[in-house]
């Protein structure tokens, strides 16, 4: 994703794009919008009835004619010779379309909005495309369109990242959630934590600006309301962490030692030969990724090198993307050869794993981590004891990857994980990862403030680290102008939305 410029963004511009995918299809849409939008219709479209689009109503479908502008000028002629043309002739015409016309305001982008719906296909709506920039509109950049209806006050950021997260839902959840953040559900919960921070910050001013008052602020009450306004933003932090699981799958990653059975496991999970397997140590260096459905979860499964003591350049690469997919992994299925002793690669994983779960309790945001320890080749016989396992936490399966026995209980185990990872939509919110960053930072400030607080600190570092507070999730929502975030934010959307 190249990031895309705010400066670019031009609004005194008309812009245009083509809105539907650019493929042999039933229909096509092209979408322009902006002061000239009227005109430039007006100027290409020949209507069946002999009305003046430009006259034309908020809110009204026109059935008629696209035409290059040189063919409109001589349908023109023609029309003025014989009553009843008022079709081009077939050379000078570029398809038969319906035009829709929405006034500004009361628009997608506040502005005059014109949509073309055609017959589908590349060539014609590209053609269409072209006689439109003819006119004097601009190709319109990602988000564009999206872009002016935040600029223009319709929408708010979290808003429009509920419109991306429509159009890129992969399940109903996410589907549900990105509609209800659409809907001004999220901006609600942002809201709320808001006032309760405006709230604390204004009694802090007062006691900085009206020191002689007798009203100096209750510092217990004060610590009171932070404290909740913490657990809010806690709790937001979750939900924006479970939500990302809602939208792109749970994140798996399948670890263990060299041989453990690990691309076996994987294939077997697939069910195709998609990744080399071998008893040669070491076999699998890059990490691979494939998304799965395991009784309707959707899972982003992950296969990793089992090297863990490098010996050359590659192996030291293959390492390092291993443990970047164990990090940002939302559920660890460690892979044990259930033939063999412990090992010291077990043990070190299995540390690695536990040194994971005592973090979890420090930060509940960051680390919120399913644990699924499979003891495999159960058909061979075991040697594994498992006193060695019993001190980690999560779930035990026994299986046979090779055998492809045992497999139903893995599943059960990760729809039990899933369910942890669960929510209930309304709880849900869709933030890009810049947001996700801020909304870090909010909680951050607030944490400052409670230090400063318990410390017996001066009121002006509470009132300064509240400010900061209200300052980012003004980012947050929109409402204080970030040109970093909206550039992140827009160059995520898709050109014509
Ligand atoms: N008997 C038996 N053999 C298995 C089982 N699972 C895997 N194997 C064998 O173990 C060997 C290693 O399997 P892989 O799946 O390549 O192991 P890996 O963990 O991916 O190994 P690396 O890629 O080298 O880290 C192969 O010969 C597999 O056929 C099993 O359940 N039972
Ligand atoms: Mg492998």
């Amino acid at each position: 994703m190249s990031l895309i410029k705010l400066k670019d963004y031009n609004t005194n511009d008309t812009i245009v794009a083509i809105a539907t995918f650019p493929s042999k299809s039933a229909l096509g849409v092209v979408k322009i919008s902006g002061k000239k939008a009227i005109s430039i219709i007006h100027k290409i479209f020949i209507p069946r009835r002999k009305k003046d689009i430009r006259n034309a109503k908020t809110y009204t479908l026109h059935y008629g004619w696209i035409v290059s502008h040189s063919a409109k000028h001589m349908a023109h002629s023609v029309k003025n010779k014989t009553s009843h043309v008022s079709r081009p002739t077939s050379q000078v015409a570029i398809d038969e379309v319906l035009v829709s016309i929405m006034r500004k305001p009361c628009s997608y982008t506040c502005e005059d909005v014109v949509e073309i719906s055609s017959h589908g296909g590349t060539v014609a709506l590209s053609k269409i495309l072209d006689v439109i920039l003819k006119e004097g509109a601009r190709l319109a950049r990602p988000g564009e369109f999206t872009y002016r209806a935040f600029l223009n006050g319709r929408i708010d950021l979290l808003q429009a990242e509920g419109i991306r997260n429509i159009v890129e839902a992969k399940t109903d959840k996410a589907l549900q959630t990105a509609v209800s953040q659409l809907k001004g559900e999220s901006f609600e919960k942002f809201n709320k934590v808001k006032q309760a921070i405006k709230d604390v910050f204004l009694s802090t001013e007062v006691d900085i600006n009206f020191p002689e008052d007798n009203t100096t602020i209750e510092f217990n009450n004060i610590k009171n309301k932070i404290k909740k306004i913490d657990a809010n933003i806690k709790d937001i932090l979750e939900a924006d962490k479970k939500s990302k699981v809602a939208k792109d799958g749970l994140r798996c990653v399948i670890c263990g030692k060299t041989n453990a059975g690990k691309s076996t496991l994987f294939n077997c999970l697939l069910q195709e030969e998609r990744v080399i397997v071998s008893e040669i140590p070491g076999t699998t260096r890059d990490t691979i990724e494939e998304t799965i459905n395991v009784k309707g979860i959707p899972l982003c499964i992950y296969d990793t090198a089992g090297i863990l003591t490098p010996r050359n350049f590659i192996e030291k690469k293959a390492l390092e993307k291993s443990s970047k997919v164990f990090n940002e992994a939302d559920l660890i299925m460690l892979v044990l050869d259930g033939s063999r002793h412990l090992e010291k690669d077990d043990l070190f994983l299995l540390n690695k794993i536990e040194n994971l779960h005592n973090k979890k309790n420090n930060n509940a945001a960051d680390n919120v981590k399913g644990i699924i320890i499979i003891i495999n080749k159960s058909d061979l016989k075991q040697k594994l004891n498992l006193k060695n396992v019993s001190r980690l936490k999560g779930f035990r399966v026994k299986l046979s990857a090779l055998k492809k026995e045992g497999i139903e209980h893995l599943e059960e185990a990760i729809v039990k994980v899933a369910a942890q990872f669960g929510s209930k939509r309304e709880d849900l919110v869709f933030l890009n990862k810049y947001q996700s960053e801020i909304l870090k930072d909010v909680y951050k400030d607030i944490q400052e403030a409670q230090i400063y607080l318990s410390q017996g600190r001066e009121v002006d570092l509470v009132n300064l680290s509240l400010k900061n507070a209200l300052d980012n999730l003004g980012k947050l929502t929109g409402e204080v102008f970030c040109e970093e975030l909206l550039e992140n934010i827009f160059s995520q959307f898709c050109i014509g939305k």
